[in-house]
């Protein structure tokens, strides 16, 4: 597994401190094609309990990569939460990107971070998490997406597509034609975000989107109801007529 998880040796120079140096090649447009459900799990729903077991019921139903997100949560406490998690998900083959703190990232051994456009840059997560790593930016206007083109993220984010109460600052909607033009823009792993709930991840993903990801379509206080809130959202992708056009929807609605 190419991640800065499991690596076996650190070595620092002056432009860089190496996790690990092969590429992180999972992350493509078909990683995402083979489950385009790509949860977030965000501590404050969580509380005290450990999102291991929820990430393992998760990766029974082939989700193959989790965000962990603690929006107002100190770092010391993101920081404890977010390695139980790595503990409790082990072995169970689901990758695990943190939100916006490539520290944090770094200290669990997690797959990857999950930047914002006001966190570290991503040449700068680069630099501390290595190439193994897999960084994904938030884009939420055309002028963040041309930009974000040249950044080298390996996934961008476009959103939000939908209303949404999750995020407190959240940008204006970008709606279905956002992400048609962020398919446009960009070639690579895009996954949108943003209110996205069930009856809405086929018109996402049919705009071109390889992913949706989502919190409270997710959102339980059990394993089994977050497994049971993502299955209802798998079911719906696997309904999904296989027609061809998801990448070339350029029409607007
Ligand atoms: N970034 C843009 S919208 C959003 C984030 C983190 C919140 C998404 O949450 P939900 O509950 O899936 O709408
Ligand atoms: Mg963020």
């Amino acid at each position: 597994m190419a991640s800065i998880r499991g690596s076996s040796s650190v070595s620092t120079d002056r432009d860089s401190l190496e996790i690990d140096r092969r590429a992180a090649s999972w992350c493509s447009r078909a990683f995402f094609a083979a489950c385009p459900v790509y949860p977030i799990l965000d501590a404050g729903v969580f509380g005290d309990r450990d999102p291991g077991p929820a990430i393992r019921a998760l990766g029974t139903l082939g989700i193959r990569v989790v965000q962990l997100r603690g929006k107002g949560l100190p770092g010391g406490a993101f920081s404890s939460w977010v390695s139980a998690a790595m503990r409790g998900a082990s072995g169970g083959g689901v990758r695990v990107v943190v939100n916006d703190r490539a520290d944090i990232a770094l200290l669990a051994r997690a797959d990857g971070v999950h930047l914002g456009q006001e966190d570290l840059s991503v040449r700068t997560a680069r630099r501390l998490l290595g190439r193994g790593a897999v960084i994904g930016l938030s884009t939420h206007t055309r002028e963040e997406l041309r930009l974000a083109r040249n950044e080298r993220a390996d996934y961008l984010a476009v959103g939000p597509v939908f209303e949404t109460s999750t995020k407190a600052d959240s940008a204006p909607v970008v709606s279905l034609s956002g992400v048609r033009e962020a398919r446009r823009l960009h070639d690579g792993p895009l996954v949108a975000i943003g209110g996205i709930r069930r009856g809405r991840i086929g018109p996402v993903l049919a705009a071109g989107a390889d992913a949706a990801a989502v919190i409270s379509a997710v959102a339980g206080v059990s394993p089994g109801e977050i497994a049971e809130k993502a299955r209802a959202l798998l079911a719906e992708v696997r309904l999904r007529p296989q027609d061809g056009s998801k990448a070339s929807s350029t029409t607007s609605h």
